[in-house]
């Protein structure tokens, strides 16, 4: 039987340790992860022996601030698991798409898990989980890990995707210009990187992270021409470039909202 790795990456309090709990049961590992105090988690599914989920730190964004940040980056980019399973709070959708974005850009195949729906259905507030995913291009599963609710979906969705992952990766899209950077910087990494992980480390080199820069062995001709690119940008856009990704990140993530929530006050207004 063909063994798989999901990575359940989120933001802290998502609900990733009752979702790991869940389909682990006392199928548990615990352990540190190399050269840190950050406590490593992974477990077989107590009904699919064959796959094997990696707990990951609770982390905000895959920019190396954190330890736990560091720690997920680098599990995520050289530990090669066959997909993510992104634990994401619906309460807090806006907020927690932040770091599913970075982690659609590092090429592994991403499922989101939409996370406290029981809370969601309470409230009276509706989320479009279609459109969800349509504006994401991921599969969403609607889930509740402490009703017990869609983790089996969870799972049949992401061993479909790490199966039929088309070769294309899929990430947002942003404003033309930044793209046009972006495709510019993975013509100068040229194979310096896996083209899988192309699109992530361009992020990540035009938002000037040192980590990458330092983990990239980049001619100087290379960083010569990448910060050309970058400083041309800047200019067009009249601002830094790691601004120009975060507020870009954010203008993607708010027409992904607009195109899944409906206000309680629009739905008021549509029945009266
Ligand atoms: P982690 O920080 O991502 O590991 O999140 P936890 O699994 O520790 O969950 C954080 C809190 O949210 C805990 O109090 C959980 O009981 C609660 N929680 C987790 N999943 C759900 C859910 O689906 N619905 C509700 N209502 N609470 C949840
Ligand atoms: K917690
Ligand atoms: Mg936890």
């Amino acid at each position: 039987m063909e063994c798989l790795q999901f990575a359940l990456a989120g933001n802290p309090n998502s609900g990733k340790t009752s979702t790991f709990n869940q389909l682990t049961g006392s199928m548990q590992s615990v352990g540190n992860w190399p050269g840190v105090t950050v406590e490593r988690k992974s477990g077989n599914l107590k009904k699919q022996k064959n796959i094997t989920i990696q707990d990951l730190p609770g982390i905000y964004s895959l920019s190396p601030y954190t330890p736990e940040e560091i720690v997920a980056r680098d599990y995520l980019l050289t530990g090669s698991p066959n997909a993510i399973i992104n634990i994401v709070d619906a309460t807090n959708l806006e907020r927690n798409l932040y770091l599913t974005t970075q982690l659609m850009e590092t090429g592994i195949p991403v499922v989101v898990g939409l996370n406290m729906m029981d809370l969601i259905r309470k409230s009276g507030k509706t989320i479009n989980l279609d459109k969800l995913a349509y504006g994401l291009g991921i599969p969403v599963v609607s889930m509740s890990a402490l009703k017990k609710q869609g983790l089996q979906e969870l799972i049949h969705k992401s061993s479909q995707i790490a199966k039929t992952f088309p070769p294309e990766a899929i990430y947002p899209t942003y404003d033309e210009r930044l793209e046009a950077a972006l495709s510019e910087i993975i013509d100068v990494l040229g194979n310096t990187v896996p083209p899988k992980q192309a699109r992530f480390y361009a992020t990540k080199l035009f938002e000037k992270d040192e980590l990458a820069t330092e983990n990239l062995d980049l001619s100087k001709i290379q960083r010569k021409e990448i910060n050309e690119i970058i400083a041309i940008t800047e200019k067009i856009f009249d601002d830094t470039s790691d601004a120009i990704l975060v507020n870009e990140r954010y203008e993607f993530i708010s027409r992904l909202m607009a195109l899944c929530t409906i206000s309680e006050k629009e739905l008021r207004l549509t029945i009266s």
